[in-house]
């Protein structure tokens, strides 16, 4: 049977990282369309040992696309997924253009794949930092449910895609040579130093990657009444995010347990074995599927806290395989259509 995808952002960091992860998990897909901006148009992506040739992204581009992958910012999101839709196409949408919106779900398939079901052409992907941290929090939510969260990133600069990349590689050149670095990227140099902004302030003096944490969670764990506190920062590491997660429960969870939870848990590889040195590292996560999770404590100064370290590759499961996880999902619960396909015009 003929299934059409398209990934819409196919030379960005996200968007190369979907073709592999489509390739490696042997997706059934029988025709894979690579879209970028006219700029890119004519140029090839890898996919497996073959090459796509990128072609425009134009409102066109979805007629005979049963499924897109767009990862190309959340204004090509706002403006080109409400177009699939019309032409019948289902959207998991990586930007954070549709996450809030009631209409769509928010899904991490560990996590709230029955929140497909509801879907109406429009799936989005959640915010990278969010997607670890619920990975490992939801199986112990489900055993005492959480009232609180209070969590500190320390996030990869390939979360800003190849420019990020891009700019912290020529930084620590330039720091080499003798040669003062511009910031082009950032508001200040992110080679050896740490950068507690990411994304653009809000009204409130956070940032909106720090209120992204807060309301996505609340929007997966159908519940506005979990706290949650957060601070991102931006580190000098390429690839794989790093979160110290505090959590307070309803009934106390030792370590122990906590950790016999995480050791079964989906998506989970729990990694924490302090007296060999071992915990969860950016350089563990990177390239791999799994959330790593160790460090596990029971916080001394509450009766139900604990606290952990999550880390896992924020362009994997942040972000593509998460994405293609959905997919994934969205065929075997046979939900590849689109009800309304006037509903986001
Ligand atoms: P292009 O390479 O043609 O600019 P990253 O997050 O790594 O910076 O990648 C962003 C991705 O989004 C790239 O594939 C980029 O394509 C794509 N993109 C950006 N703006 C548009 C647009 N207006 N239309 C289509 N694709 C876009
Ligand atoms: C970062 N989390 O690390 C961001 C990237 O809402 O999808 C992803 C932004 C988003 O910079």
């Amino acid at each position: 049977e003929k299934l059409v995808v398209a990934v819409v952002g196919a030379t960005g960091a996200v968007g190369r990282e979907m073709l592999s992860t489509l390739y490696s998990r042997n997706f059934p897909a029988t025709t894979i369309k690579a879209l970028a901006s006219s700029r890119s148009a004519g140029t090839r992506v890898p996919y497996g040992d073959d090459e796509l040739v990128v072609e425009e992204l134009t409102e066109n581009s979805f007629e005979g696309v049963d499924i897109a992958i767009f990862s190309a910012g959340g204004g090509t999101s706002t403006q080109f997924a409400p177009h699939a839709v019309k032409s019948g196409c289902v959207v998991v949408d990586n930007s954070s253009a549709w996450r809030m919106d009631e209409r769509c779900p928010l899904v991490i398939p560990e996590v709230n794949a029955h929140a497909l079901k509801k879907h109406n052409g429009i799936i989005a992907n959640p915010n990278c930092s969010t997607i670890q941290m619920l990975v490992a929090l939801k199986p112990i939510h489900d055993v005492s449910p959480i009232k609180r969260v209070v969590v500190s990133t320390y996030q990869a600069v390939s979360g800003t895609g190849q420019k990020g990349i891009q700019e912290l590689e020529t930084q620590v050149r330039q720091l080499f040579n003798g040669i003062e670095p511009e910031n082009t990227v950032y508001p200040h140099r992110i080679a050896f130093n740490c950068l507690p902004h990411i994304d653009v302030f809000l009204d409130n003096d956070y940032t909106k990657e720090e209120m992204k944490m807060v309301n996505e969670t609340n929007k997966i764990f159908e519940d506005p009444n979990i706290k949650v506190t957060a601070t991102c920062v931006r580190v000098p590491v390429f690839y794989s995010h790093s979160e110290a997660v505090n959590i307070e429960t309803e009934k106390k969870i030792t370590a122990k347990e906590a950790r016999a939870i995480l050791a079964t848990a989906p998506g989970v590889q729990l990694y924490d074995n302090p007296k060999e040195n071992m915990y969860p590292l950016a350089t563990v996560a990177a390239g791999e599927d799994a959330t790593f999770v160790g460090r596990i404590r029971e916080d001394e100064s509450i009766a139900n806290g604990l606290n952990m370290w999550i880390v896992a590759d924020n362009v994997r499961k942040g972000a593509a395989l998460n994405a293609v996880q959905i997919a994934e999902k969205l065929l075997e619960m046979d939900l590849v259509c689109v009800k309304d396909k006037n509903l986001f015009m």
